[in-house]
C-alpha cells in the first residue's frame, strides 16, 4: 500500500496524530485524515480491499501494466546506455510495478529502483521479495514521507522516472493535489517523467460498491481509525455506535467516506483529557477518493511544468495511467 501513516508503538505518542484528532474532532463539521488509516491492522485491511470483487481499481491498473509494458517502456523514451532512477512513491507490495521491472531488467536498461514508503516494514518485505523474483534488479529503498524524499531528488543529476500509482493522488483535495504536483515538478529536471495512476470518473453503480463492499471490509477499514484512537490515545469509542457511510457525486467525480454517529453520545479521549460530543447522524469525514478525467488532471497541472504525454487505460476504461513529462 501507499499512503501510510506513522507507525507508532503504544508507548510513544504520535503527537502529530493527536494534534490532528484534537483539531478534527473539535471542528464542525468533524474530520479525520485518511493518512492515519494505515497502522498494522489498516495495512492488512487495505490488502484485503485490493482483493475484493467490488474494488476494481487495483485489478484495472494491474491489467494496464501487465498487458502494455512494452508500449509504456517505449513511451518513456529511455536510452539504453543512460543510467536512470526509477523512483516509486508509496511502493507497497510492488505487485503491479513488477510488471514493468521485469521487462526493464530483461531488456538490459541501466537503472536503480528506488521504492519510497513511510513503512520500513513494507520496504523490507518488498526488497526481500524482489531479490528472489528479480535477482538482477538493483533496489535502493528509502523510508520517509513523500515530501522529505522529494527534496532529496534535487541532489541527483540522473534522469528520473517517478511512479505514483494506485490513484493515491485521489486522497488529496484538489488544492493539495495541485501543490503536491507543483512541488514534485520543481524537484524534477527537464525531460524527467511521472507515470501517474488515476481512477476515472464513472457511474455511481461502479464506484460506490468499491467503497461499500458486501463483506464489510471497507467499513472495518474506516472504523479502524476509531480503534486506533482508542489504542493510542486511551479513547473510548464504541465502534458499534458508528457506521461507515460512503458517498459519491457522479458529477464532480468525488467519493467521500464518513463515519456516522448512530446516536447522541459523548466519547472520552484520555490523551486530550476531553469528551467529544456527537449528535445522532453527525458525520466525521474521513476520506476523499477523487476520480479524474483529463480535464481535471490538466487543471491540477496548470501551475506546474508537467504536461501530459500519453495515457494508458484498461479494457473497461475504469483506470488510467498518464505519462507526464517535465517540460
Ligand atoms: C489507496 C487511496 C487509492 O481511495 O481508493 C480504499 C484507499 N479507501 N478503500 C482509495 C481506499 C477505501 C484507496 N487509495
Amino acid at each position: 500500500m501507499a499512503v501510510h501513516g506513522n507507525q507508532t508503538s503504544e508507548i510513544t505518542i504520535d503527537t502529530a496524530f493527536l494534534t490532528h484528532v484534537d483539531l478534527g474532532l473539535n471542528s464542525s463539521p468533524k474530520f479525520l485524515s485518511s493518512r492515519y488509516f494505515y497502522d498494522e491492522i489498516g495495512d492488512k485491511l487495505f490488502v484485503k480491499i485490493m482483493n475484493l470483487p467490488e474494488y476494481y481499481l487495483t485489478r484495472a491498473e494491474h491489467e494496464i501494466l501487465r498487458e502494455q509494458p512494452n508500449a509504456i517502456i517505449s513511451a518513456l523514451g529511455l536510452d539504453k546506455d543512460t543510467y536512470f532512477e526509477l523512483i516509486e512513491l508509496g511502493a507497497g507490495d510492488g505487485t503491479k510495478t513488477k510488471e514493468l521491472l521485469k521487462p526493464l531488467v530483461a531488456q538490459d536498461f541501466k537503472f536503480d529502483y528506488l521504492p519510497i514508503d513511510i513503512s520500513q516494514h513494507a520496504l523490507d518485505d518488498l526488497e526481500e521479495n524482489l531479490k528472489k523474483e528479480i535477482p538482477n534488479l538493483s533496489v535502493k529503498t528509502q523510508q520517509g514521507d513523500y515530501f522529505g524524499v522529494l527534496e532529496s531528488f534535487k541532489n541527483s543529476e540522473h534522469p528520473k522516472v517517478v511512479l505514483f500509482l494506485g490513484s493515491n493522488l485521489g486522497n488529496m483535495e484538489d488544492d493539495e493535489a495541485a501543490s503536491f504536483m507543483e512541488q514534485l515538478s520543481e524537484n524534477l529536471s527537464a525531460n524527467d517523467k511521472l507515470f501517474l495512476g488515476l481512477d476515472c470518473i464513472k457511474p455511481s453503480a461502479v464506484v460506490l460498491p468499491a467503497y461499500n463492499d458486501a463483506q464489510g471490509v471497507t467499513a472495518a477499514f474506516n472504523l479502524n481509525l476509531l480503534n486506533r484512537i482508542n489504542k493510542e490515545f486511551g479513547a473510548e469509542f464504541d465502534i458499534w455506535n458508528f457506521k461507515h457511510a460512503p458517498e459519491y457525486d457522479e458529477q464532480s467525480g468525488i467519493a467521500k467516506s464518513f463515519l456516522v454517529s448512530k446516536k447522541t453520545q459523548k466519547v472520552w479521549i484520555a490523551a486530550l483529557d476531553q469528551h467529544i460530543s456527537f449528535e445522532e447522524g453527525e458525520k466525521i469525514h474521513t476520506e476523499i477518493s477523487r476520480k479524474y478525467d483529463t480535464e481535471i488532471l490538466k487543471a491540477i497541472l496548470s501551475e506546474t511544468a508537467m504536461v501530459i504525454q500519453s495515457k494508458f487505460t484498461d479494457g473497461k476504461n475504469y483506470f488510467a495511467d498518464y505519462l507526464l513529462i517535465k517540460g
